[in-house]
């Protein structure tokens, strides 16, 4: 893994989290985008290097809206860049990490991604994510 690429933060609302995030970072909102395959929308952030995810569910399928409704806003997901999400994925499931998806999937920020089940991370939903060409 190369670094930690972002940092995922489920809320209820972006209209109320967007602004509240601006005031908190003293920087604004760089972009916002709707997932359809995720039922979610996104607003993004940049603080030096780290960039932040917001993730509003749009459906009640969405993994945020269970979240949510669970456990509450907050900490959602930490997101690793790799160079070879593919390769990653395989060095993964051999060293017994349970991954979500077979193959990887197009997420938010024109990247591919891939979860791995919060059980086998010490209850931290990991997400691959590379860069699409
Ligand atoms: N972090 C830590 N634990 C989490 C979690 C999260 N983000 N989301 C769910 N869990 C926990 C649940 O609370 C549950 O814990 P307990 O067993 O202690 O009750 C456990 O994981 C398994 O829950 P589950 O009921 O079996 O499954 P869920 O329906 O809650 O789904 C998960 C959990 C991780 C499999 C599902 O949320 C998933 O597939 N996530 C990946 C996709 C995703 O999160 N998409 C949204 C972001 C998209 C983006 O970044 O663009």
């Amino acid at each position: 893994m190369l670094k930690v690429e972002h940092i995922g933060i489920a809320v209820a609302s972006l209209a109320e989290s967007v602004p509240l995030f601006e005031k908190l970072l003293n920087t604004p909102c760089y972009k916002r985008e709707k997932v359809e395959s995720e039922q979610v929308e996104t607003a993004f952030f940049l603080q030096g290097d780290t960039k932040l995810e917001l993730l509003e569910a749009t459906g009640p399928d969405s993994a945020i809206a269970k979240f949510v409704a669970k456990k509450g806003v907050g900490l959602h997901h930490i997101a690793f860049e790799v160079a070879d999400i593919e390769a990653e994925m395989q060095r993964l499931a051999g060293e017994g990490f349970t991954l979500l998806q077979d193959r990887p999937k197009v997420g938010a920020d024109n990247k591919l991604i891939c979860f791995l089940h919060p059980k086998d991370t010490n209850g931290v939903l990991v997400e691959l994510c590379q860069e699409r060409k």
